[in-house]
């Protein structure tokens, strides 16, 4: 089990010309935001477990159930602050030539922090959008209107349930970004959620240098050149020491 940081690892971070960052709820953990598998439990909502409500059948099902849900997440986020993880990566975007921050958290705290051009593969609970003319509506300024101004039909939130198809270009973006990279950063993902998870096998493929940063093993542990077992605010601040 490596804690440290390798010597490797330290002397490929410094040469990097392209940088690859994907998250998961790992890196918002010490925010205090709940994640969605941890010590072997699902996360539950009103006896469903997370992956159920989170689905695009359900919210054809029951609008107004999938609304709830989510704005229990808003609620619980609407306190919550980015943690050094989320600053460290931030100033990462301004250290190498081409730096790439892929998310699959919806909580918006590496925009928090000061992240730019965020790649987020499942969306943002801060935003609704219509259902049928997709028009955006931003949560964090003002609560959801009952209907769309624009052609009437009712929002839901702007987040990829399962089942639902990724925001159009944004895994397109990411895999052409993870094909270029030279260096691969996988941070608290359980990486279970397609596509998602296979972002690091494509950087890999690329030749890239894969360094995995979680507490726990993944299906991954094993692609990757480096596992670093560890919290993300305690191990990502260590590597531009
Ligand atoms: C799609 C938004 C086309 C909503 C989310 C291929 C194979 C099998 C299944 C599929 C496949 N392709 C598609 C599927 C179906 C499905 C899927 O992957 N199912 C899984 C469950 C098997 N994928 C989809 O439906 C995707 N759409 O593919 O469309 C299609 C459609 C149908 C069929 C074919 C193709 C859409 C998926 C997106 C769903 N929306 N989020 C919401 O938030 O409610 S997914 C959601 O769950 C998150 O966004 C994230 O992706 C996932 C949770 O994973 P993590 O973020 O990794 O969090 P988790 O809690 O699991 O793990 C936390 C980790 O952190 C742990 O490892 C822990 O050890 C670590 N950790 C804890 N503390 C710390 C830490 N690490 C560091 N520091 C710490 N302090």
């Amino acid at each position: 089990m490596q804690t440290s940081i390798s010597a490797e690892l330290r002397r490929r971070f410094t040469q990097a010309k392209r940088v690859l960052v994907l998250t998961g709820a790992g890196v918002s953990a010490e925010s205090g935001v709940p994640t969605f598998r941890g010590g072997g439990q699902t996360a539950v909502w009103k006896g469903m477990p997370f992956d159920v409500i989170s689905s695009g059948e359900m919210l054809e099902r029951n609008l107004p159930a999938v609304w709830e849900w989510f704005d229990y997440r808003r609620g619980v986020l609407s306190s919550l602050e980015p943690n050094p993880a989320h600053y460290e990566i931030a100033g990462w975007q301004d250290q190498f030539p081409e730096f790439t921050l892929v998310t699959q958290n919806v909580d918006g705290l590496h925009q928090k922090a000061g992240s730019r051009d965020v790649i987020e593969l499942h969306g943002n609970v801060w935003r609704a959008r219509c259902t049928v003319c997709r028009l955006h509506h931003d949560m964090a300024q003002s609560t959801r209107p009952e209907a769309c101004p624009s052609c009437g039909n009712a929002f839901r939130p702007d987040v990829v349930l399962f089942g639902e198809m990724l925001p159009p270009g944004a895994f397109e973006l990411a895999s052409s970004k993870a094909a270029e990279c030279d260096l691969c950063f996988v941070i608290g993902t359980s990486a279970l959620v397609y596509p998602a998870a296979g972002l690091p096998k494509i950087a890999k493929q690329a030749g890239a240098y894969i360094c995995e940063i979680n507490p726990e093993r993944t299906p991954l542990s094993d692609l990757c050149d480096e596992v670093i077992t560890g919290k993300a605010g305690e191990v990502v601040t260590q590597i531009s020491k």
